[in-house]
């Protein structure tokens, strides 16, 4: 999702875009990073490539998530320092900070608490991907960046109610519930926790911006600024779905971190600012999904 919002994106830069699918290099494999990368030698290199997924996929696959993540950051910024990189964007998440963290949570927050249990394996992953661009850039002066997003959506999203992140499964449950002419839908947990959410394509605007921008040592965090309850969330989606039925809480299911919202104001202050409102983000999210899902 993140990697096709970005070639969107660039295709409006002065530049050459590059990209590598699984079959090109399997990023968990040291080897094929390797030669990947010295034969394409890229000038700049934006990592959004990750085994990602929602509350339950993370608990389910602890060992992929901690695993597939750790290569993918070892290997491609190991590689982009070994054929010269001028400069490196990692992604990382909002999920790298303490589960307590006072929000919203400002960049400091790192690594001041425990993180939340649900997600630890692919936030250590991520966080070792900060500590790895930190550590290139003070032994080797590798001009390599981290940013750390909220939770995104939009377009090329995964609508597999088992795996994916609350909206699309929201989207997605909505919509089959309208279809079959259901009373109600499902959602996991309390309804309660608190979630910031981004588009896609103010996501891949804010990592130009910083691509083009931005050279510390620090990470910085990619945000909306604003959150709302999952409930909200759910009539929200609702609404745009055109579902009219009762939202039912499964509360066996985890609710995860209580709040996660960031604060965006260091990258704010750089200029960047997020320009599509939640509502027209998951009417364009549906519009996608409605002509997609199929596949
Ligand atoms: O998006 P989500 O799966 O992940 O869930 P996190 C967000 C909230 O929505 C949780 C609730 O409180 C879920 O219980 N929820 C309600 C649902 N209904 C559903 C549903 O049908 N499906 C899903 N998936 N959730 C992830 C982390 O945390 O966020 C990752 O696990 C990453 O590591 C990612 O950081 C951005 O926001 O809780």
């Amino acid at each position: 999702m993140v990697g096709s919002a970005l070639t969107r994106r660039l295709a409006a830069e002065d530049c050459e875009i590059i990209t590598a699918t699984r079959k090109d290099a399997d990023l968990t494999r040291q080897a094929e990073v390797e030669a990947w990368m010295a034969k394409a030698r890229p000038q700049a290199v934006f990592l959004p490539a990750a085994k990602v997924g929602g509350i339950l996929a993370n608990g389910t696959y602890p060992a992929q998530f901690i695993y597939d993540n750790l290569m993918i950051a070892t290997n491609v910024i190991h590689a982009a320092r070994m054929v010269g990189v001028e400069k490196l964007l990692f992604l990382g998440s909002s999920c790298i900070y303490p589960k307590m963290a006072p929000q919203p949570i400002r960049e400091e927050a790192l690594l001041t608490g425990p993180l939340e249990p649900t997600n630890e394996w692919y936030a250590i992953a991520k966080i070792a991907g900060i500590k790895l661009c930190q550590a290139y850039r003070r032994q080797y002066g590798s001009d390599f960046i981290s940013a750390m997003p909220t939770n995104l959506y939009g377009p090329g999203d995964n609508f597999n109610l088992e795996t994916s992140h609350v909206i699309p499964a929201l989207m997605r449950k909505a919509h089959e519930a309208k279809e079959r002419g259901d009373k109600e839908m499902t959602i996991w947990g309390s309804g309660s926790p608190r979630r910031e959410f981004l588009h896609v394509d103010d996501a891949a605007n804010a990592l130009v911006h910083l691509m083009t921008h931005y050279s510390d040592e620090q990470h910085v965090n990619v945000g909306s600024g604003t959150d709302l309850t999952i409930l909200k969330l759910t009539q929200t989606i609702a609404d745009v779905v055109g579902f009219k039925g009762e939202i039912v809480k499964d509360t066996s299911k985890p609710d995860g971190a209580p709040r996660k919202l960031m604060s965006a104001d260091k990258l704010k202050a750089m200029g960047w600012h997020p320009e599509i409102s939640l509502e027209q983000g998951l009417a364009n999210t549906f519009e996608w999904y409605m002509s997609n899902n199929s596949r």
